[in-house]
């Protein structure tokens, strides 16, 4: 009797467990090599980050660290590279070592991934590209992208900026832009840089110099200070993420100009990307940032859908981009065209 009642408990207790583990959405059931008994295993996924550069950069880690918890069924291994591609290559070695079940990499640049794609496909793990870009000779070497259209972004941020001239019937050959670039040779950087040039081509306008910022606000703060040093008549700096142009406001200040809208009157527009802090929104609402092209950092969730599609053996979209706003607080301008295409802006109200 006692062995037959054992044996329906311990039936009862892998139904529970299975239906438990659904509930999950992850975590494997495998057999246990001692005892052949059925366990459960959590997903192990290795994720390479680029840093902790930006606000951007946080809201990206903490939505991936919040998603990939034991509970769920998932065993996260985070290594930030401190934005040197080096350490992120070493990272993925040390996954393949320790056979991840995943490998999620948010890659610095776009150059130099084939070698390490290569050795963890042929260890079998499949890679998930997420945020910017990697170029490969062979798109076999990662299962899939997701991330942000940065050309877009650019392209949204410089329509928004031509109508607003339009409106304030500033002649586009008085239009005097310096560029405060993102980490030279990342798809974000690179995307929103050709949205810019393209634009300036477009209109007419003068792209006075280009200087990298890395993303952060210190170098941002001393790019813009070396522009505004070296040119006296720079009225629109375009800032390829948030902190740049937090940096670029101090440097603004700092030679007694002031940041703003008002072009004819002197004032300096400064045009900004990521919309992610309430700082940068505070500096929609009293108009000292311009306008905020959106690039949204929660990817968890959209890495933890394509792995569950990879668990139940389906194939994810090869590229899945994110659908993004622009952002202002000037409130008469409420949509851009881009490629015919319309997209309304989201007015940051006072
Ligand atoms: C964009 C992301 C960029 C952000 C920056 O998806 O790669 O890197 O715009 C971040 O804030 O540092």
């Amino acid at each position: 009797m006692k062995s037959m009642k054992k044996r329906i408990v311990f039936i009862i207790l892998i139904c529970v467990m299975m239906v438990a583990g659904c509930a999950n959405g992850a975590s494997r059931k495998v057999a246990d090599e001692g005892t052949g008994e059925t366990k459960e295993e959590l997903v192990t996924i290795g994720f390479s980050q680029v840093g902790a550069e930006s606000d951007w950069r946080k809201e990206n880690s903490e939505s991936m660290r919040s998603t990939f918890t034991r509970d769920k069924g998932y065993e996260l291994i985070f290594e930030d590279a401190q934005q040197k591609q080096q350490n992120q290559i070493t990272a993925i070695r040390t996954f393949i070592q320790r056979e991840v079940d995943y490998i999620v990499l948010a890659p610095v640049t776009e150059d130099g991934w084939d070698t390490v794609l290569g050795e963890a496909r042929d260890a079998g793990i499949p890679v998930i590209i997420v945020d910017r870009m990697v170029n490969v000779d062979d798109d076999s070497l990662f299962t899939c992208w997701v991330g942000s259209d940065f050309k877009l972004e650019g392209k949204k941020a410089c329509a928004w900026l031509k109508t607003y001239l339009e409106r304030q019937h500033v002649n586009p050959s008085d239009v005097k832009i310096v560029d405060i670039q993102g980490t030279i040779g990342s798809s974000a950087q690179i995307g929103r840089t050709t949205g810019l040039r393209d634009a300036v081509l477009e209109n007419g306008w003068s792209l006075l110099d280009a200087v990298t910022g890395e993303y952060t606000q210190a170098k941002g703060r001393e790019a813009a200070a070396r522009l505004l040093e070296k040119y006296d008549d720079i009225n629109v700096i375009y800032c390829e993420n948030d902190n740049e142009a937090f940096g670029a406001l101090e440097a603004i200040e700092a030679a007694g100009k002031k940041a703003g809208g008002n072009i004819r009157a002197g004032e300096v527009m400064v045009i900004s990307f990521d919309g992610v802090s309430e700082q940068a929104l505070d500096n929609l609402r009293n108009g000292s940032i311009s306008c905020i092209g959106e690039c949204n950092p929660l990817h968890g969730p959209r890495v933890r859908k394509i792995i569950e599609n990879l668990e139940r053996g389906e194939t994810p979209d090869k590229y899945e981009y994110v659908d993004e706003d622009i952002f202002s607080g000037f409130e008469d301008i409420t949509e851009i065209t881009v490629d015919g295409t319309s997209y309304p802006v989201k007015i940051m109200g006072k």
